[in-house]
Formats: structure tokens, sequence, C-alpha cells
């Protein structure tokens, strides 16, 4: 028998970051427990890191490629795999054109090393301008309104959790989701922890959750609304004299333009439309400005919603007016070991961000940050004309599941000419692929949250090497990454992969050499070069961008600085501080102020106010998170999915009554866009007028391999979001505040 051996990493699942102790028997998982001596999660972790072991261990998982024949996907060689790829995809490109080709990436290629390092270099060999992602069904409102203000699509200001006594949540559940875009493990220990102080947590989300029955107060919202609610705090902190900037006012510019724009917006004015009447809206106001220390932290539920980009935005303008944004206990930039687009470039002064430069070519949507709204994606593959989409890399992704009127985009898929898939199983996106590429067990990959890391509560990085080496013959990500890259590059399927690897780092280390704020500025890329060998792949490019970091060792400039190497010797982490005040430096809109009124968004308010008196439709839908569930695919896990259904809608009993629908009986909800059937859970937790269904079932499709989802199959919510329906200045889909109707379904007949 093999000894047992103890490693540690970081689980990957969610932006958390928690550290994991794994200990393992050969290629065999013996057990799973937080990490106690983690600088950052201190031995915290939830239900979802003990299902890496059956996820590592899952049979239906992925292990060889798989390649259409005679319509069915069959094992194939990655030789094999490769080559049809080539002999069906090249043409297209070379008949077609780049656009041809359309690219949908999934929210787990953030959370991949290999993905988030290596995916520019394939959509750059790619070329093409119909590029997708989740972050149109997720956060890109508040990478508008951030980019706007502040200059980078990553200028997100985070809480301070750890040293904050007032914190306003809206639309953000972290006692389930443990929290998104402000990485720290432990969310909920931390929420307590503010109470616990003596300071208060007030909780804004038509659902009574997890994190509301935990805060100081909650109340109920109106779905959609919470721009008109924000906006009211902005009215009254300038009615009653509470506007106090302090250190900002000599970086914030149109201040007083913001106080226009709130004019209509008068507590008494919204307080009908948003279901929050206008003396907590004044209370609100004042406690946030009176508190020394406090932050409005706001997430998918203002986002995913029709003024996502308004509702993001006026988060940050009360941080700003309330004289809480880069303080100490408010809300603040992080900087990451590997840098971000804040910590390159002239420190408080840069391009800012431009939006629009193309359009979308049926709806003409506008482009945002290089990505058009995926909820286009299904009529870019239907529409014939120049530039349709005829073949489709999805990466990471489910888009069948987790974008508007999914009905419409399964057929679409369906009628693509070719479609290639990187992901571990086959679901109800994947089963369209005519090859798909199989990545690796987590375990079997290294690890590092280079994107999550720029949004943390506290600096700090953590490297983890793999548990287990890949099985033989099974590339790693990363070189499959590459190996498409040089096919659709026209190189052919036999590239040599090690070649194309040092071309991506070369291209890099020419970058940071080339820039004048680089701490390697004139040096030699080819002395830069050899200091990072003998690395390849992720390992490599990770070592240069912690070197080049803003703690890094700039390759011998700054000795005892972070490399690589020093992550190694560190397996639980290095804690590099807490967040530190950083206005001006962290800057880099043109004007070198925070523009606290962006032209597009001003432009973008008289769209409110015009809806201010628009009444909703008699019921609408929000959406949920379980924490047992990870989006749409993590269902085949026998210890996530067991026990009660967790796709069930809820409903209020007064709504209940009236439609005449009793808990555990079927409900028909209907759309525009279509209609399904699930499981009625009553319960007052959520508003009149409001039901709530989680997002990522409906594995009951044809052909798909996920024997235990299959049988816990749910139903899929997204067939019923309005793909026509955007927040216009982000393109994220609405996928919150939704009209539908509903009533009792034709009950199964009894067994
Ligand atoms: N109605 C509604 N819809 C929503 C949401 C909502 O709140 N309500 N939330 C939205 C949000 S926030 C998000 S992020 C999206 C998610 O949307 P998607 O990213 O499209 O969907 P996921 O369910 O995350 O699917 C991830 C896919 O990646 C695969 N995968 C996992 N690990 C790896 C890996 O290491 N390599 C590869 N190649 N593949 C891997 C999985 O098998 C799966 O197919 O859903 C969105 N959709
Ligand atoms: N367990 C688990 N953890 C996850 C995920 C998961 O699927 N499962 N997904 C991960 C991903 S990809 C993401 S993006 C994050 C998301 O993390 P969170 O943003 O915390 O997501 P949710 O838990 O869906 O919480 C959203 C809340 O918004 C509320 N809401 C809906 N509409 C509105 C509205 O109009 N206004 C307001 N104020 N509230 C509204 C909902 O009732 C819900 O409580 O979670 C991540 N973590
Ligand atoms: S909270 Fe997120 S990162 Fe932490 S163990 Fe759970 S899934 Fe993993
Ligand atoms: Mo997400």
């Amino acid at each position: 028998m093999p000894d047992e051996r103890t490693s540690y990493r970081v689980c990957p699942l969610c932006e958390a970051t928690c550290g994991l102790e794994i200990r393992s028997r050969g290629r065999e998982v013996v057990s799973i427990r937080g990490d106690e001596a983690d600088v950052f999660s201190r031995g915290f972790i939830c239900p979802k890191a003990y299902a890496l072991k059956e996820l590592d261990a899952d049979p239906d998982r992925l292990r060889t490629p798989l390649v259409r024949r005679n319509g069915m996907l069959e094992p194939a060689t990655w030789d094999e795999a490769f080559a049809e790829i080539e002999r069906r995809l090249v043409p297209i490109i070379r008949e077609r054109g780049r656009d041809a080709v359309g690219v949908y990436l999934g929210n787990p290629s953030v959370h991949s090393l290999a993905l988030s390092l290596y995916g520019q270099a394939l959509l750059r060999a790619l070329g093409t301008k119909n590029l997708f992602s989740a972050s149109t069904v997720d956060q890109m409102p508040k990478q508008v309104a951030v980019g706007l203000m502040f200059g980078t699509m990553l200028s997100t200001p985070v809480p301070d959790l750890d040293r904050t006594d007032y914190l306003l949540v809206l639309g953000a559940n972290p006692f389930v989701s443990n929290g998104s875009l402000m990485t720290a493990p432990d969310v909920p220990g931390r929420l307590r922890a503010i109470r616990r102080r003596g300071g208060t947590v007030v909780v804004v989300d038509p659902r009574r959750t997890r994190t509301a029955a935990e805060a100081s107060e909650h109340h109920f919202i109106r779905p959609g609304t919470d721009a008109y609610f924000l906006f009211g705090i902005v009215h009254a902190l300038f009615a009653d004299g509470l506007v106090r900037l302090g250190r900002l006012a000599e970086h914030t510019a149109a201040v007083e333009e913001v106080e226009a724009l709130a004019r209509p917006f008068a507590p008494e004015a919204v307080a009908g439309r948003c279901g929050i009447d206008a003396a907590t809206i004044r209370r609100l106001a004042r406690e946030l400005a009176r508190a020394e220390r406090a932050a409005v932290y706001a997430r998918i539920g203002t986002c995913t919603q029709e003024f996502g980009t308004l509702a993001s935005w006026l988060v940050d303008v009360i941080n700003v007016l309330t004289g809480h944004l880069d303080e100490v206990g408010g809300a603040m930039f992080t900087r990451a070991a590997t840098g971000s687009p804040h910590t390159r470039g002239t420190p408080g002064r840069g391009k800012g961000v431009r939006f629009g430069r193309r359009r979308s070519r049926v709806r003409e949507a506008p482009e945002v940050y290089g990505e058009l709204p995926a909820a286009c994606l299904a009529e870019e593959i239907e529409t014939p004309g120049e530039g349709q989409i005829r073949a489709l890399v999805t990466v990471a992704g489910n888009p069948v599941l987790s974008t508007p009127n999914g009905a419409r985009l399964d057929r679409a898929l369906a009628s693509l000419e070719f479609m290639v898939s990187l992901d571990i199983y086959v679901n109800e996106t994947t089963r369209h692929a005519d090859v798909i590429l199989p990545g690796l067990s987590p375990l079997e990959q290294s690890h590092y949250d280079v994107i999550l890391r720029q949004l943390a509560i506290r600096n700090v990085a953590t490297y983890s090497p793999p548990t287990f080496d890949p099985p033989a013959g099974h590339p790693s990500e990363w070189q499959t990454v590459l190996r498409l890259a040089a096919i659709v590059a026209g190189q052919g399927e036999g590239a040599d992969i090690a070649a194309l690897d040092d071309f991506v780092v070369m291209q890099r280390v020419e970058h940071e050499v080339a820039a004048p704020a680089s701490p390697i500025h004139g040096r030699d890329p080819v002395e830069i070069r050899s200091l990072l060998a003998p690395r390849r792949g992720p390992e490599r490019l990770l070592d240069l961008l912690l070197r080049t970091g803003p703690y890094g060792d700039a390759f011998g400039a700054n000795p005892g600085g972070l490399s690589l190497a020093v992550l190694e010797a560190n397996p639980h982490g290095i804690d590099l501080g807490p967040l530190e005040p950083r206005i001006p430096e962290v800057l880099r809109t043109p004007s070198g102020r925070i523009e606290l009124a962006p032209e597009p968004i001003a432009a973008d308010v008289e769209r409110l106010r015009a809806a201010l008196e628009r009444s909703d439709g008699e019921m609408v839908l929000i959406g949920r998170r379980d924490l047992r569930s990870n989006n749409s695919w993590m269902h085949n896990l026998r210890v996530l999915v067991k026990g009660n259904p967790r796709c069930t809608a809820q409903l209020h009993p007064a709504d209940a009554a009236r439609l005449g629908i009793a808990s555990g009986e079927l409900a028909r909800v209907t759309s525009r866009v279509g209609a399904i059937e699930l499981p009625v859970e009553v319960t007052d937790a959520i508003m009149p007028g409001v039901m709530s269904i989680p997002h990522g079932w409906g594995h009951d499709l044809t052909d798909v391999r996920l024997a235990v989802a299959s049988a816990h199959a749910g139903a899929n919510s997204n067939r019923l979001a309005d793909e026509l329906v955007l927040d216009p200045l982000s393109g994220n889909a609405v996928l919150n505040g939704l009209r539908v109707a509903v009533e009792r379904a034709v009950q199964p007949a009894s067994p």
C-alpha cells in the first residue's frame, strides 16, 4: 500500500479561495479538510470542497477526447481529435473568415490558472469579433461602471470587511455564495464579526436570505429597483447636507452633476417603486454618512437587472459621497501580487475605457471590453449573411443553461457546421459539440487565482502545485489551448507547443521591458527569459507576473521580493497585508480623477426616470443560489444533490393562496420566451409578488452524459429569461425582475 501523503491547495470552485488540506494515498483522495494554517482561510471550507473528491473520481468526467462519428460522440485519441478540428474548422475560417467562428468563455475560465493565462493566446490566434462570455450574464455592469469611474475594467472597490463597522449589502447572499467581486474565505464569519464588534449589517434583497437572517436588519426590495433606492440615498445625502468627500474632494469630478441627476429621485418619490419607505431610505443615508467606517456592497442581484449599470455605479457614488471610498473600513482597492490593470502604466492617469467601438451584426448591441452580449449568441448563429457564426468554440461554459432563452440557443447550436468544446462533461451545451477536448481534474492542475486575487479583501498570494500528476498522455489544458491556437492560426495540428509557449512568454517579456512603469523597464528580454528557466507553461508566466508585480523581486532589482519560488516555499500562502488607500495612484482615467458622473451613465438616467411611475407585472422572477450547487456543473456529484430537491419555485403564502398552489405541487411558469414546470415551495421568506427559481438546472435533455444530474434534473430557469432584454450600457442579460405568469400545473398522476 502506498504511503499517505498530505498536500495543500486552494479550492478553485468559487471566489473564496479557501485553503484545503488533502490527504491522499497513491492516486486516491483519502480526505479533504480546511487548511488550518492557510493565512487567509484559517481552516474554513464549505461542502463543495469535499465534493472535489467525488468530482475527481466521477466516472462521467471525461478522460479522453470525444469526436462525433455518424452522429455519435465517440472516444478518440488526442491526435485524432486535433486532426478532426483542423479538417473541419480551418476550411470554415478560410472560406468565411475569422468572424465565422464564435467563442464562448464560461465561468471556470476565470478560476483556472491555465485558462486565465492562455485564453488570450487562443483569442488572438482566432481573431474573431464574435467573442461572448459569462461576464454578460454576471458582473459586466459593475465592470462598465468602475471602468468609467476609475479607469480600468478591474478597478472594482471591495468592502474592507474585516475593518468596517457598517455594511450595506444589496443583491448578494454571501452566506451561500461565499462572496463575489469580494474575494475572501469565510465571508459568513467575517460578516458575523462585524456585528460582534458592535457594527451593523443591512441587507436589501427581495428574499430573506441566510445573509439577511443574520444581518442587523433586512429590507425587501422590489426586484430591479435598486437604482431608485440608491438614488434615494444619494438625494438624501445632498438634501440633508451629509455629503462629505474628505480627502477625495480634490480627486473627484462632477459632484454637482450627480446632485442634479438625483433630483427626480427624492426618497418620497422612489419609495413606492422600490418598496422601501422614505424614512428608512433617509435613515440609512444618515447612518452611512455618520458611520466612521462604512461601505456599500452590491452583487449579482443588482447587476443582472434592467438598470444594472446604473445600480452598480450608484453603489460607488455613495461610497464616494460619504467619504468611505479608499478609506480603511470602507470600499478599497486591492493591490494584487500579480499586478492588475491599475498597477501597470502611469500611476494616477490612463487611457480610461471606451465601449461601442463596434456593434453586433444582428441587434447592433455595442461591444464592451471586446465582448458582445451572450444574449446575442443565438441570433448571430441563426441569421444568415456576412459574419454569421457557423462554428463555435466553447471553453468551460454551459450557455444552454446559463444564458437567456436557453431553448433558442440549444436549437441554434444544433444548426452549427462545427463546434469544439473544452470541457470536462458532456452536458446540455457540449452535447452539440463535434469534438470535446477534456480538461483535467482540478486536483491534477496547478492553481493560482490570478483574477480573483485582484478583488480580494486582503493582499494574499498562494500557489498550489498539482496534487496528482495528470494521466499519462493527457495534456494539461494550457497545452490543449495552445494546440488549438496553432490550428486556427494555420500552423497545423502538429505545431511545436513548446516553441509556441516560448513565443507567448517572449511577447510578454518584451512588453514588460518596453513599459516605462515596469520594474524591469529597459532590461534585456533574453536575460529575463533565461532567469525564468527552466519553468514552462503557466508556472513560467505566473513567475513573470509575480516578479514584475508590486511586491516582486524584479529579477534581482528588489532582493527578497516575491517570485514563484517564494510561494512554493510557503504552501499556506503569503499574507501581504490589509488593503491600503490608493487614490490617486490607483486611478487610470484620462482626467486623473474619479469620474463621478461619466457621460454614458448620466445619459442613461433618463431611462430610469421614465420608468419611475411604471408598475410591475403581477409576478416577477428572481434567481438564487444554493450552498451545495455551483452554477450548472456540479449536479453530477451525489454528495451535493442528495436530499430535498433544490430546484424549486419559492412563492409567498399570499400568492400561493391566490393561485391555489400548495407546497410540493407543480407550478407552470410562463414568460414571453417559454414555460417551465417545477415544484413550489411556499415560504414567507420571499416578498409577495416575487418568485425565486435557481439557475443551472434542467439536466433532462437527451444525450447529456450526467447520470446523477439527469436523475435530479430540475428545470432550466433560463428558458424563461428573455434574450431580447438587456442593460443597454453593459449588454448584460436581465435575469432578475422578469415578468412571468404563474398557474397551477396539471399535476402528475400519483403513482
Ligand atoms: N437565470 C440566471 N442565470 C445565470 C445566473 C443567475 O444568477 N441567474 N448566474 C450567471 C453567472 S453569475 C454565471 S458565472 C454563469 C455561469 O455560466 P457558464 O460559465 O456558462 O456555466 P457554468 O455552469 O459555470 O459551466 C461551467 C462549465 O465548465 C466546465 N468546467 C469545469 N471545470 C472545467 C475546467 O477545468 N476546464 C474546462 N475546460 N471546463 C471546465 C463544466 O463542465 C461546465 O460545462 O451563469 C449565469 N446564469
Ligand atoms: N454555492 C454557490 N456559490 C456560488 C455560486 C453558486 O452557484 N453556488 N456561483 C458563484 C458565482 S458564478 C457568482 S457570480 C456568485 C454570486 O454571488 P451572489 O451575488 O452573492 O449571488 P446570489 O447568492 O445569487 O445572491 C443574489 C441575491 O440577489 C437577490 N436579488 C435578486 N434580484 C434582486 C434585485 O433586483 N435587487 C436586489 N437587491 N436583490 C436581488 C437574490 O434574492 C439573491 O439573494 O456566487 C458564486 N458562488
Ligand atoms: S467557499 Fe468556495 S473556495 Fe471555499 S471551499 Fe467552498 S467552494 Fe471552495
Ligand atoms: Mo458568476
